[in-house]
């Protein structure tokens, strides 16, 4: 069926009241946005972008027309109010004409990222139930329509595939605009994907309202303006090059948008000369490795004044040697598909840029640092002041519950509301927030988000798999990668490293879930007396990694 409220937890209606009488939930939508700033700013560079090495460069009124065509495309095709659409699209110029045509007619995109496969974008589709699925032809080698095409086969809502590039998309790209009833600026607009820790990754409702204050809270604090030129370095459809402050900052502000193809240095050093960039958001390795090649670049980097980096943990060292060797301000953000960002301020001391991962951007946002030992700590068992906990956080951009999925919410929320982050923090007497690790059983590989439980799965269903835990293990250029230890199945063959590999690609995950190594063990180690949990098994085996 069509999308309603019940499949989500909308905030109580007290909070409602609040955050709308707060001036917080304006009751805009993002097909109003973008109407806004095309007639403030018509003429005005909105995007530039390659697409199979041609560049289109659009302006605010061309990306507007676009975007109603698209709508106007997608109803007439049956595709409307409330319906859910997987949308699978690299860093090209139409990813912005599609995703705000189908806010235009109401549908609900579903953002999955190049890296994701078969069997992740069967799950999203399942999930949510989706009609369709939005991808483009081949990329980066992946022949993604035909993936789209299997997908399309085996979940039975999915009436329809479309792919950026052919005839028939571009018919449909065509379709003269017409009246659409805008969408209620209360109601879901999108389902982000979480980074997971227990299973498949959950679907995370974010309105209008809610994801539009968050979008212009994130443009003033990361100053930008209608001369800002923010580039996307990172897959356009995540979280934080969406909104933090992303592709919809640069919208709401009048900015330009450059979609970098690839987010390596050569790549993006030449945009951001060519470009005149002003802004652009890397994770850690990125800007470990832009800072690097800055050294020995001809390219003029002069324009660029603002380098957020967040997704994972930016430590003081990388941090310190961002500023000079690429001639701009350090911003550190700490964000989440969930909701809470924080971020460190430009005009506040760089020394807190260097130590810490900034602050809410909001007011109203919520935070509890309450006992790390307690996974089930309610949100008033707080910490003593400066120690570290696990974070907790509720607020006017924070989501009440993921998408369908009441048993997870009953223990990723608290009975009062707040978002159990996983994140352990420590806080400090200016609100600032320290992130000193991580209570979820997650692996942070570079910014990707690996859920142990997921490639567990997937390890267990090969015949040779009795047992498998992943943990993480420290990686000097990405952080952490992923380490699996395997138990044979007694009497049979013992599987080896890239046979397993091998098979957990093949059954059609992203390429950064695959185990970086594989540890074949005769059993796991018992931590207790009996029965060992999976969480101790983890926490075990992690901590026989670092020695
Ligand atoms: C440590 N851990 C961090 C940081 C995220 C902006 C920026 C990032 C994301 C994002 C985002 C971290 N230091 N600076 O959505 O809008 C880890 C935490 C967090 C998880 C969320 C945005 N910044 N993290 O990374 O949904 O563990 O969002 O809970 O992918 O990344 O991951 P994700």
């Amino acid at each position: 069926g069509r999308g309603h409220q019940r499949d989500h937890a909308p905030w109580p209606p007290e909070f409602v009241e609040r955050y709308r009488d707060a001036g917080h939930w304006t009751g805009r939508t993002f097909g109003a946005l973008l109407a806004d700033t095309a007639r403030e700013h018509p003429t005005r560079t909105a995007v530039v972008g390659e697409r199979d090495g041609v560049t289109s460069r659009w302006s605010y009124a061309e990306l507007d027309e676009r975007a109603h065509r698209v709508a106007a495309g997608l109803v007439a095709r049956g595709i409307g109010a409330g319906d859910r659409v997987v949308l699978q699209l690299p860093n090209i110029p139409e990813f912005l004409p599609v995703v705000f045509g189908l806010w235009r007619a109401g549908a609900w995109p579903v953002f999955a990222l190049p890296a994701h496969r078969q069997s992740e974008l069967t799950h999203f589709a399942r999930q949510s139930e989706a009609v369709a699925i939005i991808t483009t032809g081949v990329h980066e080698r992946h022949d993604h329509a035909a993936t789209a095409r299997a997908v399309a086969a085996e979940v039975a809502s999915v009436r329809d595939v479309l792919v950026v590039g052919t005839p028939e998309f571009t018919d449909l790209a065509a379709t003269p605009p017409r009246e659409l009833p805008e969408p209620d600026p209360g109601s879901v607009a999108f389902l982000q994907l979480s980074g997971g820790s227990t299973g498949l990754p959950k679907l995370i409702p974010r309105t209008h309202d809610d994801y539009l204050y968050s979008v212009r809270e994130s443009a003033r604090i990361c100053e930008l303006t209608e001369e800002s030129v923010y580039l996307v370095a990172l897959p356009v459809a995540h979280n934080y090059p969406m909104s933090s402050p992303g592709i919809l900052g640069a919208v709401h502000a009048g900015a330009r948008i450059v979609l970098a193809p690839r987010p390596d240095a050569d790549t993006a050093f030449r945009l951001i000369e060519a470009e005149g960039v002003t802004i652009t958001g890397v994770v850690p390795p990125l800007a470990a490795a832009w800072t690097q090649a800055a050294a020995r670049t001809d390219r003029d980097l002069s324009t660029l004044d603002v380098l957020l980096v967040g997704g994972a943990k930016c430590g003081r060292e990388l941090a310190a040697r961002i500023g000079p060797a690429l001639g701009c301000r350090l911003q550190q953000v700490f964000g989440m598909a969930e909701g809470l960002v924080c971020y460190t301020r430009l005009d506040e001391p760089q020394e807190l840029a260097l130590t810490t991962q900034g602050r809410p951007m909001s007011e109203d946002d919520e935070v509890r640092v309450v006992d790390p030992d307690d996974p089930a700590a309610p949100s008033h068992a707080e910490v003593a002041p400066g120690e570290v906990g696990a974070l907790l956080t509720r607020g006017p951009y924070t989501i009440r519950g993921y998408y369908r999925a009441d048993a997870h919410n009953a223990t990723a929320f608290t009975e009062d509301g707040f978002y159990r982050t996983g994140d352990l923090v420590r806080r400090l007497p200016s609100g600032h927030l320290e992130v000193v690790g991580r209570a979820k059983e997650q692996i942070n590989r570079g910014g990707e988000k690996v859920a142990a439980e997921e490639v567990e799965d997937h390890l267990m269903a090969h015949p040779l798999v009795l047992d498998a835990a992943v943990v993480a293990v420290p990686d000097a250029y990405l952080g952490e990668r992923t380490c699996a230890y395997v138990v044979p199945v007694p009497g049979g063959e013992e599987p080896t490293g890239p046979q397993l590999r091998r098979f957990v690609r093949e059954r059609g995950v992203a390429a950064f879930k695959v185990p970086d190594l594989v540890r074949v063990v005769p059993e796991f180690p018992v931590t207790g007396v009996g029965k060992t949990s999976k969480r101790e098994l983890r926490a075990a085996l992690a901590a026989a990694e670092e020695g």
